[in-house]
């Protein structure tokens, strides 16, 4: 258990709970993020075929991450797991240029589903440290972020690899879901 992490959700420590996605593209950087995190044993199932849920509970606190993209058969399964969500964070990889336009499309479908419109919304401008990166303010553009409404939203520039930038940013996350308990 990370110590800044454990020292930021103590604030969110309640009967409560608090349902957090962690979504983006494969290779975004999801996984590493989760681990960063350091709440717990990571716990990955499958409830279809090629697609994968990794779970970590802590306390009241449950962290679900999966991949978006790729086949539009297995989409109604993510539905499930939709309810009651009080947050996303939505993981980019600011170096692939290539795929930025397929991520907004991903944001954008995921975020008209009726179940999240209520969530928040947290853009994690990850891989900033690689060659290329486009800053948060460019990462903001190409996904469109600007012309979200009714939405609470932020994002941060992150790298997970280093675990630079993921106290600021979850620091926000916590503050505004403090507000809504
Ligand atoms: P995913 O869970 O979103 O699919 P992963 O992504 O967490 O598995 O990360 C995919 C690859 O990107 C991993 O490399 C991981 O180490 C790397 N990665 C994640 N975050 C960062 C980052 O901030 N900077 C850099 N440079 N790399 C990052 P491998 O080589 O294991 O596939
Ligand atoms: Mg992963």
């Amino acid at each position: 258990m990370g110590n800044w992490f454990s020292g930021l959700f103590s604030k969110l420590w309640s009967d409560k709970e608090v349902r957090i996605l962690i979504l983006g593209l494969d290779g975004a950087g999801k996984t590493t993020i989760l681990y960063r995190l350091q709440v717990g044993e990571v716990v990955t199932t499958i409830p279809t075929i090629g697609f994968n849920v990794e779970t970590v509970t802590y306390k009241n606190l449950k962290f679900q991450v999966w991949d978006l993209g790729g086949q539009t058969s297995i989409r109604p399964y993510w539905r499930c797991y939709y309810a009651n969500t009080d947050a996303v964070i939505y993981v980019v990889d600011s170096s692939d240029r290539d795929r930025m336009s397929m991520s907004k499309s991903e944001l954008v479908s995921m975020l008209e589903e009726d179940e999240l419109k209520d969530a928040m919304l947290l853009v994690f401008a990850n891989k900033q440290d690689m060659p290329g990166a486009l800053p948060p303010a460019q990462v903001s553009e190409a996904l469109g972020l600007s012309a979200l409404k009714n939405r609470t939203y932020s994002i941060f520039k992150t790298s997970a690899v280093k675990g630079e930038g993921l106290e600021e940013a979850m620091d926000w996350l916590v503050n505004n879901l403090k507000t809504r308990q």
